[in-house]
C-alpha cells in the first residue's frame, strides 16, 4: 500500500496587524516668534507758528499820525489797520506798496500790501500830505 504524501500547503496568512506607525511628529523647529518691540513714535510735531500777514497799526488823530516810521522786510506781506479818530476823512497812501486806502472819520480800515525792494519810501495821507506823512524803511 503506498501512501501518497500530500503536499499540504499550509498557507499561513499571518495577519500582521500593521500597526500604523505613528507618523513621527517632528518638532517644528520653525520660527520662534520674534517679538519686535515697536516703540510708539512720539509725535513731537509742534505746530509751527502760522505765517501769514504781519499786522501793523496806524492811528490818525488831530490830523496827525501816531507813528511816522515803519520797518518792513522786503517781500513780506503786511496788513495795516488804520484807525481814524478824527471826524474828517483821512487816507493812507504808500505808493511803493500800491496801497491807497481811505478811512472815513471815526472808522478804521485795513489795507494789505507787500513790502517792495529795500529802500526808504514815503507814506502819507493824500488829503493832508504835509501834516500826515512818514517814512517806511524796507530792508
Ligand atoms: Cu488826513
Amino acid at each position: 500500500m503506498q501512501r501518497r504524501g500530500g503536499l499540504v500547503i499550509g498557507v499561513l496568512v499571518g495577519v500582521l496587524a500593521l500597526a500604523a506607525a505613528g507618523c513621527g511628529g517632528g518638532d517644528n523647529s520653525g520660527g520662534s516668534a520674534s517679538a519686535t518691540t515697536a516703540a510708539p513714535a512720539t509725535t513731537a510735531a509742534s505746530a509751527a507758528g502760522g505765517g501769514g500777514d504781519n499786522e501793523l497799526t496806524l492811528t490818525a488823530q488831530g490830523t496827525a499820525w501816531n507813528t511816522t516810521s515803519f520797518d518792513l522786510k522786503s517781500g513780506s506781506s503786511y496788513t495795516l489797520e488804520v484807525t481814524n479818530k478824527d471826524s474828517i476823512e483821512h487816507n493812507f497812501t504808500f505808493a511803493a506798496g500800491k496801497a491807497n486806502q481811505d478811512v472815513e472819520g471815526g472808522e478804521d480800515a485795513k489795507v494789505t500790501f507787500t513790502a517792495p525792494a529795500a529802500g526808504s519810501y514815503p507814506f502819507f495821507c493824500k488829503y493832508h500830505p504835509t501834516a500826515m506823512k512818514g517814512t517806511i524803511t524796507v530792508t
